[in-house]
């Protein structure tokens, strides 16, 4: 089997049906099927997932009602089901019959289509082959490799799948063992967040929770794909279209969930001939890298209706109490803002003045505002500054810390949110190294770890020895992908704990380990009897789940297990951590969450109930944690998100990559994207028509992309089509992580890290 990315004839068309409705139940079906999965099994799944006696579904992070529909799952969400509980497997067979040098010629899709790991498995350089080994086995070289190792050169990554108890076990492990170095998939998404809302707010996490969406009066969308990537949060912003709800958003790519939807739940509307709900009352297609131009904007208008507002003596349009009891910085903020001119905002966003000062104006009017964001606002160079700005924006009218209103990061991976509260994080003052201490007789080390950029350095110029992955496909979805994989390749040690076969488990270091896991979705029976494990939602409620499928080999081990049993292996006897206590019932790992973390009080007793419980924030009633003891309104240093980047719009272009309707990260379902029209391919760059025009390109003609810096570094993409699409003049667009190879790795937020993945300069070049 060979690459074979591009099927005999993609097409792209545009796409006119809503999300959701019958293209959506078509999907689901098709996939299902060809995973080999039954009627039957398709119907308990529908009965599990995200119930309370049920399992958390294993794609997105968004919210779990207490009260869930009868079938409380998505396109999306049924799709990652049939992918992890499919009957296929990456057996002994399979990695006898393949040589890995040849797997590496195979795509991402390809690859984790095999179906499931089922056995430990041990490469042998000799025979460029994975080979089965015993578990015990596997442990114990893996303890002696990483004795004799400097800690300061082992990172231990996390994807953000793995639950609560398995995460708080990992961050031990790495803490006694003798280092931070705890990047988690978090450092390459919502760092921004992570980074930018405790200066702003005093909070790491979004305020809002599912029944604000009930009480809001208006909601904001920037940068987020909700159709492909949290479709759940379709049914939110339905309900509130219903109840004439402005929803205002933002967006260089038309995205069909954004824009109309039909409840596939709704018998009414699935029967009715219409095109579905509009989602959006307003969508602007945005320049990339324009929103804090856009915010600003609104901001000013704001300023100017309330500035009317106090000399005609009518109620002002400012919250000025609440500016007057928590904010801070406001003046300089104002002082900002009546400085922009409107002719920067205008070309900076690609949005006519005009139309920011009627939306300003519906925000100026709206009680309770939401302020949804992803990756479009995260993956930028002011990644940060696009938070706080969004920020302060809501605080000019008292949006946060009332009914109704907040700031809502969408997360990413189902625990993304989580791993980070239980200590999976390089910096050190985020953890509660004290109370580690404590309880667990060891001295944890003190000095800051290493992020997900940080790590790659480290890989890149060799001082990164060992890197141990709890999931993921770390060197797929980090930037430099040219320059990262053959740098992988001089590792001493990697360990990879995972679940699907994958690219980064095709880059043997010199003693290399794939260790095969049971999904969240399984059984997972231990000495006590069925165990369930725990997650975080994007809403911080924290919610338990339980496995019901049969596990797809029987010589799965459970995360947890796998955790302990390196940590047995490699430190043994320096902790009092009672590994195997801990991996015997697992509520023995959340009582200990609960004796660590305040939030987590009563855990056991909590966790099951529909809904989940909230973690406590402050400033959810209205307390900032924050330096100031305010929410600061913070002012940013320009209105252009990526000032230092020449992008000239004619040979130099922004290329924003982002995620199909068949994928999820790394892992690739299919080679349509169903609600971008797109069938067939990964391989192509949307572009529009008058950039195509000048330079002469027309549809399906073959081009390579080369990312424009000055480093002296060559970074290149070859044979993609370019496609005619609604996108911003100066922008394109495609799929990562294909086009992981363009994205420099000092290409980043500057404060939070965060890979700037959607400003990649690059230059179109036509093939021959
Ligand atoms: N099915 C599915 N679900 C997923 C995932 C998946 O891959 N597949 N991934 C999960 C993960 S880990 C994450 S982090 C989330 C990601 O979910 P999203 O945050 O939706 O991430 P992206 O798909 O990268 O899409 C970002 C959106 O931002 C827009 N955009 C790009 N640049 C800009 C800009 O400068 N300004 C504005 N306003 N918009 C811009 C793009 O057009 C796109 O619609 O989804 C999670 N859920
Ligand atoms: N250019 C560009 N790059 C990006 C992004 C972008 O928008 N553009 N997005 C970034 C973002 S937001 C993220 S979050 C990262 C994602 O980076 P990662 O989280 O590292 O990648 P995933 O693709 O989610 O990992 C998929 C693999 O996880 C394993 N897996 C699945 N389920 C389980 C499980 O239950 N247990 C274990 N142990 N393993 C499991 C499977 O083997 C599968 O192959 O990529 C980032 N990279
Ligand atoms: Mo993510």
């Amino acid at each position: 089997m060979k690459r074979s990315e591009i099927t005999d004839h993609p097409t792209v068309k545009p796409y006119t049906s809503p999300s959701g409705g019958w293209g959506s139940l078509k999907s689901v079906t098709e996939k299902t099927l060809a995973e080999g999965l039954s009627v039957e099994t398709m119907q308990k799944m529908v009965a599990k997932q995200n119930k309370a006696d049920g399992y958390m579904c294993v794609s997105c992070a968004w919210a779990k009602p207490a009260e869930p529909h009868l079938a409380e799952f998505c396109e999306n969400g049924a799709k990652a089901t049939a992918w992890e509980i499919t009957r296929k497997r990456a057996d002994r067979d399979f990695f006898a019959r393949n040589k890995v040098a040849d797997l590496r010629d195979w795509t991402d899709h390809e690859l984790e289509k095999q179906g499931r790991l089922t056995t430990p498995m041990r490469y042998d350089k000799g025979l460029d082959q994975y080979v089965p080994v015993k578990w015990e086995d596997a442990f114990r070289e893996i303890g002696m490799e990483l004795a004799g190792l400097d800690p300061k050169s082992v990172v231990f990554y996390a994807s953000g799948r793995a639950a609560l108890e398995t995460s708080h076990m990992w961050g031990l492990l790495a803490r006694i063992y003798g280092n931070n170095n705890l990047p988690d998939s978090s450092n390459m998404c919502h760092e921004s967040t992570s980074v930018g809302l405790p200066k702003s707010i005093g909070s790491p996490v979004g305020t809002v929770q599912l029944d604000d969406f009930d009480a809001c009066d208006m909601m904001f969308f920037f940068g987020q794909n909700t159709g492909t990537n949290s479709p759940r949060l379709l049914h939110q912003i339905h309900d509130a279209r219903l109840r004439g709800v402005p929803v205002v958003t933002f967006n260089p790519l038309p995205e069909r969930g954004l824009m109309r939807f039909k409840d596939p739940q709704s018998p009414r509307e699935m029967l009715s001939p219409d095109e579905g709900v509009k989602m959006s009352s307003d969508y602007f297609a945005i320049r990339p890298g324009g929103d804090i131009a856009a915010m600003a904007g609104m901001a000013k208008h704001v300023l100017h209706l309330d500035d009317a507002a106090k000399a005609a003596g009518s109620a002002r349009v400012l919250d000025v109490d609440f500016i007057a009891e928590h904010g801070h910085g406001f003046a300089e903020f104002e002082a900002w803002l009546r400085a922009a001119d409107w002719a920067d905002i205008e070309r900076i966003s690609g949005i006519a003045r005009a139309d920011l000062e009627r939306v300003g104006a519906q925000y100026a009017r709206a009680e309770a505002v939401i302020g949804n964001y992803g990756m479009g606002l995260t993956q930028h160079r002011h990644g940060t500054q696009n938070v706080q700005m969004l920020v302060n924006l809501l605080l000019m009218r008292g949006n946060i810390g009332r009914r109704g209103a907040g700031i809502s990061p969408i997360r990413g991976h189902s625990n993304v949110q989580g791993q980070r509260t239980v200590g999976i994080t390089e910096k050190p003052e985020l953890a509660p190294l004290d109370k580690f201490k404590e309880f667990y007789r060891f001295e944890p080390p003190r000095e800051k770890g290493m992020n997900t950029v940080e790590a790659c350095r480290g890989i890149l110029d060799g001082t990164v020895k060992a890197f141990l992955a709890l999931g993921g496909n770390f060197s797929r979805a980090v930037p430099e992908t040219a320059l990262i994989e053959p740098a992988w390749m001089k590792l001493r040690l990697s360990v990879q704990i995972a679940t699907k076969l994958n690219r980064n488990h095709l880059l043997p270091g010199d003693v290399t380990f794939l260790l095969p896991c049971l999904g969240r979705i399984e059984e997972d029976t231990q000495r006590s009897g069925p165990q369930h494990v725990s997650m975080e939602d994007s809403t911080a409620c924290i919610h338990g789940s339980i496995g019901w499928r049969k596990p797809a080999s029987p010589e799965l081990l459970s995360e947890p297990k796998i955790v302990a049993e390196i940590a047995k292996a490699t430190v043994p006897d320096r902790s009092t951590v009672p590994w195997d206590e801990w991996v015997d019932d697992y509520s023995r790992i959340r009582d200990a969450l609960a004796r660590t973390y305040e939030d987590f009080h009563d855990f056991n007793e909590r966790f099951l109930v529909p809904g989940g419980f909230h973690r406590d924030l402050p400033a959810c009633r209205r307390e900032w944690n924050t330096e100031t003891k305010k929410a600061n309104f913070l002012v940013p240093t320009g209105l252009d998100v990526n000032p230092d980047i020449e992008v000239d719009g004619k040979t130099i272009l922004n290329l924003l990559t982002v995620r199909s309707n068949d994928q999820f990260n790394t892992t690739v379902y299919g080679y349509d994207d169903r609600l971008r029209g797109i069938k067939g391919t990964r391989m192509v760059i949307l572009m529009n028509k008058d950039d195509m025009a000048r330079m002469h390109l027309a549809n399906d003609d073959r081009i390579d992309l080369r990312t424009h810096a000055d480093d002296g570094i060559e970074r290149r993409v070859e044979d993609y089509r370019v496609h005619e699409f609604a996108i911003p003049k100066g922008a394109v667009a495609g799929y990562y992580p294909e086009l992981n190879p363009l994205l420099p790795l000092w290409h980043h937020d500057e404060k939070a890290h965060t890979p700037a993945a959607k400003s990649i300069p690059v230059e179109i070049i036509r093939r021959a």
